[in-house]
């Protein structure tokens, strides 16, 4: 390679945002850890990474809870089966449903950047009965 040829690669690396990573999650009808399952279940995150939503089996999908989104943030709801990656660039603790199966704890958890966990660790009243117990499993698991 000669250096002509070099300098727009090298250029292109630094200016780049070199480490916003896309991270993946899988959604499952059933996996080791039960049914209805993202997998990871909770990510931790850099501001300005994504995440992928992966369909490996079919009927799920992803969108933001109202009441467990940070403030700025823009919700976002996938189709459902749709493989679909989506930019986190706010601050805060996401909470994340699959529509069709919230009401039988399809949830996760994603922390962008900073979390500030003295009043994120705190759960909704309007969430699903299994919805909330799963997010509760999650944070005990992740965050202790
Ligand atoms: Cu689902």
């Amino acid at each position: 390679m000669t250096l002509k040829c070099a300098l727009p690669f090298i250029f292109c690396l630094l200016a780049a945002p070199a480490f916003a990573e896309i991270h993946e999650v899988r959604m499952y009808n059933r996996n080791a850890n039960g049914a209805m399952q993202y997998e990871p279940s909770y990510l931790a995150i850099a501001q300005g990474d994504s995440v992928r939503f992966i369909p490996e089996q079919s009927s799920h999908n992803a969108a933001t809870i109202d009441t467990m989104l940070p403030d700025g943030a823009v919700p976002f709801k996938s189709k459902i089966n749709e493989d679909f990656t989506t930019e986190l660039t706010v601050s805060g603790r996401y909470g994340i449903k699959c529509s069709p199966h919230f009401s039988m704890g399809m949830v996760m958890i994603i922390d962008v950047g900073e979390v500030d966990t003295a009043t994120s660790d705190t759960l909704p009243d309007d969430l699903p009965n299994r919805a909330k117990d799963r997010f509760s499993a999650i944070l005990e698991t992740a965050l202790k």
